[in-house]
């Protein structure tokens, strides 16, 4: 059975807007009926760094939630992705957000993504794209849970 999934993508090291398109091309690939936001440059949450470009992508798959998981680690290390301090610097991040309206607490992956609804680098970008998908744990949709949020520090870019 095919299943929607969100996916954030971050990067801020390299050539950050080839390394998200480059990322997006690998996902519509793996994915079904991908839909692409639209790229915001974002101030770094955590330790001092450059600022992010940040986007999400939304599609359908039958992989299971730790078999995409590990396809995207596979598209993080092609895009040079090194694992470095947790929060730091990045060429590529890719976070599996929401799979469907499943709630997974596994050692290796979370779903929902446990600080989405903390992060309007993250929510800004999946409102665009998917507004009435609900968080599983609140019911609340993307839309609202953006709205909740200071999203002064995420810009669009043309
Ligand atoms: N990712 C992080 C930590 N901080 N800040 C922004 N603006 N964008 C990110 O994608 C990001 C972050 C860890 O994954
Ligand atoms: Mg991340
Ligand atoms: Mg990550």
């Amino acid at each position: 059975m095919r299943e929607p999934v969100a996916i954030a993508l971050g990067s801020n090291l390299g050539d950050s807007r080839k390394i998200l398109e480059g990322a997006a091309n690998s996902l519509r690939s793996l994915l079904e009926g991908v839909q692409l936001s639209h790229w915001y440059l974002t101030k770094p949450v955590g330790p001092p760094q450059p600022d992010y470009l940040n986007g999400c992508v939304i599609g359908t798959t039958s992989l299971e939630p730790l078999e995409l998981l590990q396809r995207l680690l596979e598209i993080e290390a092609a895009f040079g992705r090194v694992r470095g301090e947790r929060w730091g610097a990045r060429t590529l991040d890719l976070d599996l957000l929401l799979y469907g309206d499943r709630i997974l607490d596994h050692p290796q992956l979370q779903i929902p993504h446990p600080r989405m609804a903390e992060r309007a680098f993250v929510l800004v970008p999946l409102a665009e794209i998917a507004p009435h998908w609900r968080d599983p744990h609140s019911g609340h949709s993307i839309g609202q849970l953006q709205e909740a949020l200071n999203c002064s520090d995420v810009h669009l870019i043309s």
